[in-house]
């Protein structure tokens, strides 16, 4: 049995280490491993759960960074292919003291977009517990939300939960109307659909964590949690229990970027814990907290013995 099945593209991530400079002025940078799916199948993987990644890398340094990376993860690799004509993608970071970093990517045609949808049709989904995607995936080609729309397809067939991150990236979209209108298609497919407050904003044009979750379950989502940045995240569930889950303090915030994976992390944990939503919710918010506590997206992800610690110790009495 698989625990976690996610598909997306891995990214190399090379971060500024210089405060505030921008990506033109930035000398030093530090390479790390990136990609918003992949980081939610190392997270689950930290956790003690089976994961397989759909992708596709180059030939390349980049490329076999990555796969190295995933099997020292203990990611499964059975649906990881390389490619001899299409590079990897990667990505430049800013390091920033206030707010989110500015990126940039090298992507376009990338290795992961030769993916056809043939891929969807070899996966049994009666072995797969949980299937993650995101938003980004879904933006990279025609092909890439193709792949999207097949995996869903073949996991609701098969009762797989289906969790949806939109993780809007406008830059990879022809046009904001056409984000939405894809984005929020997959998204009424999903038994968990996490988009954050100001995603959930553009995709609905509503205002409220409680309206935009209302906004999914009329849809057809079973249960939406909206993440309310440090202040904690908003839940509606298809049983119509609602609830908010404060998020945890931190001191200092080093880079946000990695957090909202880390939040799907945790509720993916306790989906496959079976643990009540809101505790699910509760491990997500910690993950989420503590990848910003480090520059690459997944380093400080936890381990149980982690999570449980800083759940414990930064939970109000
Ligand atoms: O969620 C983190 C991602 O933003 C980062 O790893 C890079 O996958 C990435 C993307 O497309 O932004």
């Amino acid at each position: 049995m698989v625990d976690l099945l996610t598909v997306g593209e891995p990214l190399v991530v090379f971060a500024s280490t210089e405060d505030n400079q921008n990506l033109v002025k930035a000398a030093n940078f530090q390479k790390h491993l990136a990609g918003a799916e992949l980081n939610v199948a190392v997270g689950i993987s930290k956790l003690g759960f089976s994961t397989e990644y759909i992708s596709r890398v180059g030939n390349d340094p980049f490329g076999i960074f990555i796969k190295e990376r995933l099997i020292q993860a203990k990611i499964g690799t059975t649906y990881l292919s390389t490619s001899q004509r299409a590079w990897t993608g990667f990505e430049l970071k800013e390091k920033v003291t206030q707010g989110d970093p500015d990126t940039f990517y090298f992507r376009k045609n990338s290795a992961v977009t030769e993916l056809t949808r043939k891929i969807a049709t070899i996966i049994n989904f009666q072995n797969v517990r949980v299937l993650h995607l995101t938003g980004i995936f879904a933006a990279l080609s025609e092909q890439t939300l193709a792949i999207s729309e097949a995996l869903i397809k073949q996991a609701k067939k098969d009762n797989t939960t289906v969790v949806f991150d939109p993780n809007l990236r406008p830059a990879l979209w022809p046009s904001t109307a056409k984000m939405v209108a894809v984005l929020n298609r997959l998204a009424f497919q999903a038994d968990i659909v996490l988009p954050g407050i100001n995603e959930g904003r553009i995709l609905t044009g509503l205002d409220t964590p409680e309206q935009i979750a209302d906004f999914y379950l009329q849809h057809g989502s079973k249960n939406a949690v909206i993440k309310v940045g440090a202040r904690g995240s908003y839940f509606k569930t298809d049983q119509a229990k609602t609830g908010f889950v404060p998020g945890f303090k931190v001191k200092r915030v080093i880079d946000t970027v990695g957090a909202g994976d880390g939040f799907a992390t945790g509720v993916i944990s306790g989906l496959l814990d079976e643990i009540p939503l809101p505790e699910a919710i509760t491990r997500g918010n910690a993950i989420g907290a503590l990848a910003t506590q480090t520059t690459g997206d997944n380093d400080n992800y936890p381990d149980r013995l982690a999570l449980k610690k800083f759940i414990a110790e930064n939970s109000k009495k």
